[in-house]
């Protein structure tokens, strides 16, 4: 059974995760809104990483014989002002993120549930992960200007499966 500080940020986790989900679904039908398809796609795939990672919260707090509460969601921002602005965003809500699992990991310190601590690393690491994965489009769209968006919205794909790589 979970210590009930270390089962409450667990809990709290699975809205964070979720509405990660539901942000970047959120911004994918934006994208796909305003003619960038292939952002769209990436922010797909991201959501969908999000789910998967709402998911292992939940199994996680079920295998330790507590109960994984789903919350009811806030819903995202419509609207962006350009694609510079929204990948700004993403790394703004990722290294919130990374905070809040950081902050699981003090709790369990705190608490001295280290199996908890040991099973939430493999999130800080898919966070460092993804921060750089955000860094790299925000470098590129850097050096872009509106004439050439249209290549970075072909290849910006291509970018995500070499941040996949384990020899990029
Ligand atoms: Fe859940 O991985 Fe980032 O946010």
């Amino acid at each position: 059974m979970l210590k009930k500080k270390v089962e409450k940020i667990l809990i709290e986790q699975i809205e964070k995760e979720g509405y990660s989900s539901n942000l970047y679904l959120a911004m994918a039908t934006w994208a796909e809104a305003n003619g960038f398809p292939g952002i769209a796609q990436w922010l797909y795939a991201q959501a969908e990483e999000e789910r998967l990672h709402m998911k292992k919260f939940i199994s996680y707090i079920g295998e330790r014989g507590s109960h994984a509460v789903i919350p009811a969601f806030k819903q995202p921002p419509v609207e962006y002002k350009d694609v510079k602005v929204l990948f700004d965003e993403v790394l703004k809500h990722e290294q919130y993120i990374t905070e809040s699992i950081s902050k699981i990991s003090s709790v369990c310190i705190d608490e001295k549930d280290f199996v908890t601590y040991n099973w939430a690393q493999w999130f800080l690491t898919e966070q460092v992960e993804e921060e750089a994965s955000v860094r790299t489009v925000i470098d590129k769209l850097k050096m872009l200007n509106k004439d050439n968006l249209y290549m970075f919205d072909k290849d910006i794909m291509s970018l995500r499966a070499a941040a996949a790589s384990p020899t990029a």
